[in-house]
């Protein structure tokens, strides 16, 4: 489900969560189907019909039409494709072929951890391909390495709060109060500078875009395009390099709006327990302070997270509030100041809590967006 339909509310509805928005001009943002998803482009148009400009950034990530052709993974193929045997292993997990063919929510088995599964659920996944630790909402054993580094990076330092209150732009803003899924919630457009001096008064909204996000291209060419520019040429001279997690062919790949992101809260806003899949997570403060709670996803805790929600099967959402009251055992917290970079490998556990009114952006890559 991605946002891309905009529907007028009247005065009385500009509330979110607990926040009101005074004289408020806000527009409720639907959520609806976006058919256009580059990350299932292959799966919707042939080769012979992409705009010349998409075939040549996939020819230079080594598609061919031949390739291009070739049935994928399985849950990428199409409902006649599928042998008997995977056909019965769909059926037993929940699909049909209707929401197999229009690529809706998963079926509610995929929200459950291994340990749950019924046993003829857990024999359907296998056929599939799926074991214990491979199982897709829950994560291969990953390290648990969360690192804390200072990061320079002159040209966004000065994209603090003074600097987005000028700028002439709407932004749509979310609960920053909620313990679910927070990529699907409802959201309000509203001015920038609104925006901003609200929060300095204490409004428990948030302004955050992560992912594949439409609302991003109001953003991209003020802020967006900065972000993975610069960003990408701060870590790609970082201690990560040497250690392995920033690899050397993130050197080259095009970057997109879906791969930065963008925090604004103020004091207590918050974003829930989640993870997301990327190979690559870099949260950088500007401005404010961060408290983040993070938690290994691995054989110590494989059963012990249920994703009550997932965002396009990239990120899992738990409704579980680990910010308040005492640490889950084998979590670790950090505190984020200005200029402070945090790594989140990928499919960790993780909430993050704004103790001062705070601007964050962050650099997110998921190989598998590439294809190669
Ligand atoms: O700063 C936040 O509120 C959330 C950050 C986050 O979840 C991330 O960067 O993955």
């Amino acid at each position: 489900m991605f946002i891309t339909g905009i529907a007028q509310v009247d005065d009385r509805q500009c509330t979110v969560g607990n926040n009101s928005i005074p004289d408020c001009q806000a527009v409720l943002v639907e959520e609806v189907d976006d058919e256009e998803d580059r990350y299932y482009e292959e799966d919707v148009i042939s080769w012979d019909e992409l705009p010349l400009e998409r075939k040549s950034y996939y020819l230079s990530l080594g598609w061919t039409r031949e390739k291009w052709n070739l049935p994928d993974e399985y849950h990428m193929r199409h409902w006649r494709d599928l042998s008997e045997e995977q056909l019965k292993a769909v059926m037993t997990l929940g699909w049909t072929e209707e929401n197999w063919t229009s690529g809706d929510d998963d079926p509610d088995a995929y929200s459950k951890t291994w340990g749950n599964l019924t046993p003829e659920e857990v024999d359907a996944a296998t056929v599939l391909g799926y074991s214990r630790e491979t199982w897709h909402t829950k994560a291969a054993i990953e390290d648990f390495s969360p690192i804390v580094f200072p990061l320079s990076i002159p040209e966004l330092e000065s994209m603090n709060l003074n600097y987005l209150e000028a700028l002439e732009v709407k932004v749509g803003v979310v609960d920053g109060t909620a313990t679910l899924d927070d990529e699907e919630i409802v959201r309000y457009e509203i001015a920038m500078s609104e925006y901003i001096k609200l929060l300095r008064a204490g409004s428990k909204l948030y302004l955050k875009y992560e992912d594949h996000d439409p609302i991003k291209a109001h953003i991209s060419s003020t802020i967006g395009s900065k972000i993975l520019t610069y960003m990408r040429d701060a870590l790609s001279k970082s201690p990560l390099r040497d250690m392995g997690y920033y690899l050397d062919k993130y050197d080259k790949w095009p970057l997109f709006d879906e791969n930065y992101s963008f925090f604004v809260g103020g004091t207590n806003t918050s974003t829930p327990m989640h993870y997301d899949v990327d190979d690559f997570n870099v949260l950088w403060l500007v401005e404010g302070r961060k408290r983040v709670v993070l938690i290994p996803n691995d054989e110590r805790t494989i059963d012990r997270y249920d994703c009550v929600s997932s965002f396009a099967g990239h990120s899992c959402w738990t409704g579980e509030n680990i910010l308040d009251g005492p640490l889950p055992e084998f979590a670790v917290e950090v505190e984020l100041g200005p200029g402070d970079g945090l790594f989140i490998p990928g499919k960790t556990w993780h909430a993050v809590k704004n103790l001062e009114p705070s601007v964050a952006y962050g650099l997110r890559i998921e190989s598998s967006q590439y294809k190669v």
